[in-house]
């Protein structure tokens, strides 16, 4: 007996990963509720996070298939979002080409010897998929327990990831990062070409091995002008999303402070571009323009206010996205530690309701 090829439970799965509310809003496809999934959804804010990684240091943590598997289902199965986000950091891809670097608790990642000359630049090598096995494994793991649930894959943007290079870790004002852009623009350049290589390989990995989408944070961009943003930032982060778009996954581009830079982030070619909590998404629809949707962007800080006021917050976030071609409901920045993870429960059971068709 012929059995019909969507019968298959492959391509079920296939077929309802891509009909879930997160991919269809990323292809600006009517969808029957808003989707939601909140930036650093896995960690502090969750206490089976601090059981499972006690006495695991960050970087071990990103290096175990086991541990990146449970810790990305766990906000899925506790929140009920709409997306998982893949547990491992943007300073992963920099640690597996041999960059001596730790992320310290309470502090973020630290650098050994900052990137600062020539030579510096010159030893970051190339990644290749040998170096990140871990990564492929669990993502091809997470495939699995994820069903119809889609896994973004992510990376650091080139400027950000230079930024830790630069300064040496976590930086205010980004002086020296800047200082290198406007003063010594072949070095800057030659950097940015190999963080763009070492991204690009770091999301291929994770496509190729079954991520739905990828998220490309540029968290400190918003350091930079536009007129900076467009000679020495847009033309690297623009060359990763069109290569990642040739594999045919949503690509979603999110900075931090960005407001200024929202209509180059959009020409950089994403799909879905990321708001932060400063510009209200009716706002940043017209300065991204057609053909994109919104992911944003409820202020992290209302998490710690009473719930009526999440509510009507959050109401006003869901009512200027009407504006959007496309939104996917997140904060403007990722989920605080401290912030009591019942409050998030509550508030994608709300996004859900108020949005229900
Ligand atoms: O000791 C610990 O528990 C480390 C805390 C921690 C965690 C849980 C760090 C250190 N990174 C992470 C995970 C992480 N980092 C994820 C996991 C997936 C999820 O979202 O649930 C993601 C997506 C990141 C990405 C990341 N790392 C960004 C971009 C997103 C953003 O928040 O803007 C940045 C800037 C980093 C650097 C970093 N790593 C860790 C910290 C504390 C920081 C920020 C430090 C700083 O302020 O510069």
């Amino acid at each position: 007996m012929a059995v019909h090829q969507a019968e298959h439970p492959t391509d079920q799965r296939a077929a309802a990963l891509r009909d879930s509310p997160f991919l269809r809003a990323c292809r600006r496809e009517p969808v029957d509720r808003t989707p939601v999934w909140y930036m650093r959804q896995a960690g502090r804010a969750l206490p089976e996070y601090l059981r499972v990684r006690e006495g695991v240091p960050m970087l071990e943590a990103c290096r175990r298939p086991d541990l990146i598997t449970e810790i990305t289902l766990q906000p899925v199965r506790r929140y009920g979002v709409d997306a998982a986000i893949f547990f491992s950091d943007i300073v992963v891809p920099l640690k597996a080409v041999g960059v001596d670097l730790d992320i310290k608790p309470g502090v973020g990642p630290v650098i050994a010897e900052p990137v600062r000359d020539e030579a510096a630049v010159r030893a970051i090598r190339a990644l290749t998929p040998d170096d990140v096995p871990y990564v492929a494994e669990a993502v091809r793991n997470l495939a699995g327990e994820l069903g119809a649930t889609p896994l973004i894959g992510f990376a650091g943007a080139p400027f950000t990831l230079a930024s830790y290079l630069i300064e040496g870790g976590p930086s205010k004002g980004h002086d020296r990062t800047k200082a290198m852009m406007y003063g010594r623009p072949d070095l800057w350049a030659a950097l940015m070409e190999t963080l763009t290589d070492l991204t690009l390989a770091f999301l291929r990995v994770q496509v190729e091995a079954g991520a739905s989408a990828i998220q490309l944070f540029d968290s400190w961009v918003g350091a930079v002008s536009p007129i900076d943003y467009r000679t020495s930032v847009l033309p690297y982060s623009r060359r990763i999303l069109d290569e990642i778009g040739e594999l045919g996954v949503p690509r979603i581009h999110f900075g931090v402070g960005a407001g200024e830079l929202l209509g180059q982030m959009s020409e950089a070619g994403a799909d879905v571009v990321g708001v932060d909590w400063r510009v209200p998404l009716d706002v940043a629809a017209k300065r991204v323009g057609p053909g994109k949707a919104l992911q944003g962007n409820l202020d992290p800080a209302t998490l710690f206010t009473p719930w009526s006021v999440i509510e009507s917050r959050t109401r006003l976030v869901l009512d200027n996205a009407k504006a959007a071609e496309g939104h996917i409901f997140n904060l403007g920045h990722g989920v605080q530690p401290r912030t009591d993870p019942d409050v998030l429960t509550r508030l994608t059971e709300f996004v859900h309701e108020q949005t229900a068709k």
